[in-house]
Parts: structure tokens; sequence; C-alpha cells
């Protein structure tokens, strides 16, 4: 047997040629599947080409090595977040953030419950979530590695998540919207996460029928003022912004010479609001009448000001910018945009802004240095039916650049091109930011939204990979019934031609947009220190269990029980309680070792709670029928681990 790796230790780019040359010098035994005795022997019975074994090369991470990016990918109707090494395309772990998930305890114990409960809107418990656009804090404009903002569309809310510990911390949302899809988006420096409506509704939550939907269904720009040192939103420092009932879509804050603004996509300027059942045009014809919709510019800085001046209304519990005082101050401006325009992305210097049409072939882009001269010279083109000044759309842009059909997303890379999703066609376009040239077009399966590149939405874009975020996959996998995966596809981008290296099913959720960070700029913990942290406060739990203290103890509000875990028992690990009785547990996990993760779950009791090293958790539940039930460890922690068990005993 001709040893394997003599082969694959060589075979690294151009040395790959050699190395396959070497391999079919060998004699040609028979091989079969992996039993392969040389690689050549390998491809052939794998099927496999020349490209694909460098395909492989470019992403194999043998066991023990690390990757060198993370994909903090939104995850969709999941309600979660899926982080996935870069370039293995390895699912690391996924983080819940609107919806319980039994693995992380999440929903399941009071410091998690806590979480949900403050996203619960009116009183009603919201069990799910739509995150579309992950946004990763930024420091300077490029991405610090502290935390990540999560908008979900469905319920417009915004939730907050600490990237020591990769858990969710909070989660906020204002009356004054009940969809959002332009968020989140931070500001170069954090100090603000934008988050605007996407679905009109009357400000605040009033009653309006959508025959007046002109007159009193608003748009509103949401700007979360973000506590760094408390690692929060500070929902009295935010302000909001009124905008008219277009349906705003996209989001992306200036940079460098843009910082102080943001700009917003719009579609609807038609305002329609369907009733296709009442004689009305269905708002999918209603909504693309118009050549043009509306790019939003907006001076958040200045706003900011002008709200701390006290120029606001509260509304709702928010404070806002009613639409005269913005466009009497200056803050809200529109330039035409072609045609149902879907993405906004600012260039990585910051002195450009690109939007994508979706009804359109033409990426444009505007420049930000003309938009300001006419903004200072108040040349306008008009006002639209609210009067907010348009600027005129000739005089406002560099150019266009023909991408073909269906232009969405643009992220950029380290040499000054721009990669857009061209979702009809399912091609990424490679340009030119330089001569507005398409440069090459890759195919991509099937029907590609967002892209990811590695820092491609900050002011240092790194280049080598973009992750094209598909949302069919057709014949990509091996079927598994209707309901299919979305496919991300891995592209080398630092190749002198594009190159697919990998396709990942997701088949948890549908992933939009995703954030990809360097992983020498995370410095995650390995355990809550001291054992007894409460994982949400990141303080001591006040109920915290020190080891030789436990017990269970009936007090005036139910019945205490103070409990460690340790491998590979619970003390207590019986639970004596009379039926009807309120049980408070207090639990700690003791350990400090990487990994030592304990579970707690009762039977039929609807509790599984997650204890990583040192956590502390406290859980409330009502003792309410009799009988033995058994609690177990649910993580498989040491040889004894089946062993870590015991019975809570409810008397009848
Ligand atoms: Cu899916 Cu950014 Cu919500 Cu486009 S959005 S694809
Ligand atoms: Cu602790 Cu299994």
């Amino acid at each position: 047997m001709k040893p394997m790796h003599k082969y694959l230790v060589v075979a690294s780019g151009a040395a790959l040629a050699i190395a396959l040359a070497f391999a079919a010098c060998q004699p040609q035994s028979a091989p079969q599947g992996t039993n392969a005795a040389n690689l050549q022997d390998l491809m052939k019975a794998r099927n496999l080409t020349e490209e694909n074994v460098q395909a492989a090369l470019k992403t194999y991470t043998p066991t023990g090595v690390k990757d060198e990016y993370y994909i903090f990918a939104s995850g969709g109707h999941s309600g979660q977040v899926f982080v996935i090494g870069v370039p293995s395309m390895r699912l690391l772990r996924s983080i819940a953030v609107y919806t319980p998930e039994p693995w992380q305890g999440y929903g399941y114990g009071d410091q998690s419950n806590k979480i949900l409960e403050q996203g619960n809107r009116d009183g009603k418990s919201l069990t799910w979530g739509d995150v579309h656009h992950p946004a990763l804090s930024e420091t300077g404009g490029d991405y610090d590695g502290q935390y990540l903002f999560v908008g979900d569309k469905a319920n417009a809310r915004v939730a907050v998540v600490d990237l020591k510990d990769f858990a969710a911390k909070q989660i906020v949302y204002t009356n004054l919207m009940r969809s959002d899809h332009g968020g989140t988006f931070v500001t170069p420096n954090t100090d603000y996460i934008i988050e605007s409506s996407q679905y009109p509704v009357p400000l605040g939550g009033a009653y309006a029928d959508p025959t007046k939907y002109q007159e009193q269904y608003r748009g509103v720009a949401m700007f979360w003022k973000f506590d760094r040192a408390a690692g929060r939103i500070a929902p009295e420092e935010s302000f909001a912004m009124e905008l008219p009932p277009y349906m705003q879509d996209l989001a992306d804050a200036g940079k460098l010479d843009s910082d102080g603004y943001a700009f917003i996509n719009s579609f609807n300027t038609e305002m329609s609001h369907g009733g296709i059942s009442e004689g009305q045009p269905s708002l999918e014809s209603g909504a693309s009448q118009n050549d043009m919709d509306y790019l939003h510019v907006i001076n958040w800085k200045k706003a900011a000001e002008v709200a701390k001046a006290g120029k606001t209304e509260t509304i709702a519990g928010t404070r806002i910018i009613r639409l005269k005082t913005a466009i009497d101050e200056g803050l809200l401006y529109f330039i035409g945009e072609p045609k149902s325009p879907h993405g906004v992305d600012v260039t990585p210097d910051g002195k450009e802004i690109v939007v994508g049409g979706k009804l359109d072939t033409h990426c444009t882009v505007y420049s930000f240095e003309k938009i300001k001269a006419l903004i200072e010279q108040k040349k306008y083109a008009g006002n639209d039916p609210f009067g907010v000044p348009i600027l005129p759309y000739q005089d406002s842009i560099r150019g266009q650049v023909e991408i073909g059909l269906g232009p969405l997303h643009t992220q950029f890379d380290d040499k000054g091109n721009a990669y857009t999703s061209v979702f009809i066609e399912s091609v990424v376009a490679k340009w030119s930011l330089k001569d507005l040239k398409v440069i090459e077009k890759i195919p991509a399966q099937y029907n590609v939204g967002h892209l990811v590149a590695a820092g491609g939405d900050t002011v240092h874009p790194h280049g080598k990979y973009l992750v094209s975020m598909n949302k069919w996959s057709l014949d990509r996998f091996a079927p598994v019934g209707p309901l299919l995966p979305q496919n991300f596809q891995l592209i080398d981008i630092d190749a002198p031609k594009m190159q697919l290296l990998y396709d990942m099913p997701i088949g948890i959720g549908e992933p939009h947009y995703a954030q990809m960070i360097a992983a020498d700029k995370l410095h995650p913990i390995t355990a809550y220190t001291p054992a007894g942290t409460d994982a949400v406060t990141g303080k001591m739990d006040p109920d915290h269990v020190v080891g030789g203290k436990e017990g269970i103890e009936r007090r005036a509000d139910g019945v205490h029980v103070s409990m460690t875990a340790i491998r590979s028992h619970f003390t207590p690990d019986i639970i004596r309680v009379k039926r009807g009785d309120l049980v408070h547990l207090h639990l700690t996990n003791q350990e400090q070792a990487q990994d030592a993760t304990h579970g707690f779950a009762i039977s039929e009791y609807n509790i599984n709670l997650s204890l990583e090293p040192g956590k502390h958790e406290n859980v409330d539940f009502k003792a309410d029928r009799a009988g033995v039930f058994p609690f177990y460890c649910t993580e498989f922690c040491s040889a004894l681990h089946l062993e870590m068990a015991g019975y809570l005993v409810v008397e009848p």
C-alpha cells in the first residue's frame, strides 16, 4: 500500500499539479471507493476532477485545525443565528435568540425566560422570530468582535448577543412599528443600531382602515442607542424618525466620508395597500408601477442632536422626530432609485452607495460627495407628496453598472471589486468599482439572495472568501421531501477566476444576511467564572449554591431547592415536595473545566436547563401532579453520566 499522505502533504495550490502528475506515474492497481491506492485512483473512483480536488484542498480542515473565519448567519424563521466556520463550512453552533431552544436551555430557565419575555409585545408570548440581518459591532468601521445585533422582521424586534459567551442578552422593540427589515445595521462605532420598518402601520399601534393608508399609515426609522459599557441597548436614549408610508427596505450606515448618514431603500412609493378582493390592485402589481422609488438619505448625527434638543414627540413610549421636523431641520432627503430596489450598500471608502434594483438590470452607484453638495446648495428636483425634498437623480449618481436580471445585494473585497447577487439570473457578478464594468460571473445554485464576504461591509474588506446564500437548492443534495434546505456556496474570490469550493445545506431555517469575521477577533470565554454566575448579568447570582451548602428548605413562598451539579451527581438527588407546592430550583454547575456542561431535565415537567461550566440557573415550577419523576443530566458528561440522576418525589 502506498501511503496517501505523501501526496496530500505536498498537494496545495500549484503543488497540486505536480502531485497529480506524480500520482499518475504510480502503477495502476484496481482501486475501488476509498480503498484506492493513490490519489488519481481515488479521484477516478469518486469521479472527481482536478478542480474538485483543488476545491477540496482549499476547504478541507483536518481534525483539531480551526477555521480562519466565522460566519454569523441569520437563521430566518428559526429565530436563531447560525455560527459557521470558513473555509470548512462546518456548523459550529446555533445561538437561540427569539425561539426557545432546549439544547441551550433557552426558554426553559428563569434567566433566558426573562430575555424572551422582554420581547413579548403587548404581553403576548412570541415564541419565534424571523431573523434577517445580523450586524457585528464595529469600532472605526471594522468588526471588533464584541457584540452581534439581530433583527426580527416578523415582530419588529432587535436583540443583543454577547460574543463572550455567544448568548442572547436583550430583546427590545418599539410600538411604532410592527414589522421591520432595514435592521440591524450599525453606525461605524456602534453608537446606534438602525432598524427601519417594512410594512407601514398607523403610528403607535393605532387602528386605521387600509383605505386611510396615505393619511394615517407611516414608516419609521429607529435609531437604537447602544451602551457599550453596559453591553445593552438603552431604549430611553434611542429615538425614531417618522417616514412616509413607502415600504422601507434595507438600510446601511455611512462610514468615513459619509459617516453620520444613513441610507434606506424603499419600494411601493405608489402607496398601494393591496385589496385584491376589494377591487384594488394586488400589492405585487400596485407597488411596481413607478420606474423610480426613493433612496432615503438621513443625517442621523444631526437627527440625534435634534432629538437631544427635545424636538420630538413621544408616541407609544418612543421619542419620535415627526416628518415635518425632519424636513424643516434638513434631516431627510430622497433620491430616485430604479426600480423596486432591494439592497443598499456603502462602499468601503464610504464615498459611494450601491443600490440594486430587483426589477432593473443595473446597480446604481450614488456619489456621497455629489449628494452632499446638492443638499448644501438646496438643489432639489421637487418634493414628494409629504414635502420631503427630492435630490435630482442624474446629479446624484456616478453611474450604473449593467449587471443582469435581478441584482440584489453587494459586498466588497480588498482589491476594489464589488460582488452583486443576481437573483433571477442565479449568478454572482464580480464588477470593478473603478470602471463600473462586470469582470466575471459565476453561477449560483440557485436563486441567490444575500452574499457575505470576509469583512465585506467594513472599511477593510479581506477578500478571500465569499458565500452565496442561495434560496433554492433544488437538485444539489440528496432529496429530503418537499421542504428543501437553503444552499450556502463558498466561493474563492482570491483566485484569478472565482471558484466554487463547497455547498453547505442549511436545513434549519432560511438565512438572509450574514457577517464574516476573522476568527482572531473573537475571544470567547470557556466557563462562567466564578461558579455561580448568572449568564445574563455576568454577576454572581444571589441564589448561587456553594458545595456543602446544598439543601431543601420550605419557606413562605414555596420550597427552595439549592442544588449543585458536578461530575457525576446532583446534590441533593432526591427532592421531596407535596402536590401543589411551588418549587424554586437553584442550580449551580460547580465545574470550571472546558466543555464540562451538565443538563438538567425533569420527566414530564417541560424543563431542560443547560448548565455550562460555572453557570447558575433558577427555575420555578409547580409540582402539580403526584408521583415520582426522574430527573437526569442531559449532557453526556462523563463515564458515569447515566448515573447523574435523581427523583422528584411528589407526595399526594
Ligand atoms: Cu432576504 Cu436582506 Cu431580508 Cu434580501 S433580504 S435576500
Ligand atoms: Cu452531567 Cu451528564
